[in-house]
């Protein structure tokens, strides 16, 4: 179980609430995608992935990318408690889905990147060590159902 402190839970939302979903999460899974090619075999439904700009121009990928930030927004919502908040979601990429693993730390590390292009020098050390601890968390609370 991980625990923030007041500090950390406000590092945390008040970066994500100034953050556009729609935009970053496209930017996130997009990233993704270009950075780590071997992630795309789950996403052959997709349509064109050929190059980094065919990824992140693809609306399928900006949709998608919406759907998991706004999925990752439960997160913030409720720090102290990840593991029932994505139990289910666990279950559906492990039974249903078959994702590796690996894959929730690399997308959680490239959201780290995508808010320190967004925010700058906003992005402290010490905001950053707090969403670290965040995707670190969301990580293994969807791993958790993994057998
Ligand atoms: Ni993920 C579907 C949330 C990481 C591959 N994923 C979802 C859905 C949500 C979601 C929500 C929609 C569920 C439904 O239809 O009921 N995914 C999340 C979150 C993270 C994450 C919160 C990490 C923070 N997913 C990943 C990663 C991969 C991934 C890292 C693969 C590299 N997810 C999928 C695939 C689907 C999916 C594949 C089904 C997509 C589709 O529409 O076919």
């Amino acid at each position: 179980m991980v625990h923030f402190t007041s500090e950390e839970k406000n590092a945390v939302t008040s970066l994500w609430c100034k953050l556009n979903l729609d935009e970053a999460g496209g930017e996130t899974l997009g990233r993704l995608l270009c950075v780590y090619p071997w992630t795309q075999r789950f996403f052959d439904s997709f349509g064109n992935l050929s190059s980094c700009s065919a990824i992140m121009g693809n609306p399928k990928v900006k949709a998608h990318g919406k759907n998991v930030l706004t999925s990752f927004g439960e997160a913030v919502k409720d720090m102290e408690n990840l593991k029932s908040t994505f139990a289910k979601l666990s279950e559906l990429h492990c039974d249903k889905l078959h994702v590796d693993p690996e894959n929730f730390k690399l997308l959680g590390n490239v959201l780290v990147i995508v808010m320190a292009t967004h925010f700058g020098k906003e992005f402290t050390p010490e905001v950053q060590s707090a969403w670290q601890k965040l995707v670190s968390g969301v990580a293994t609370a969807l791993s958790h159902k993994y057998h």
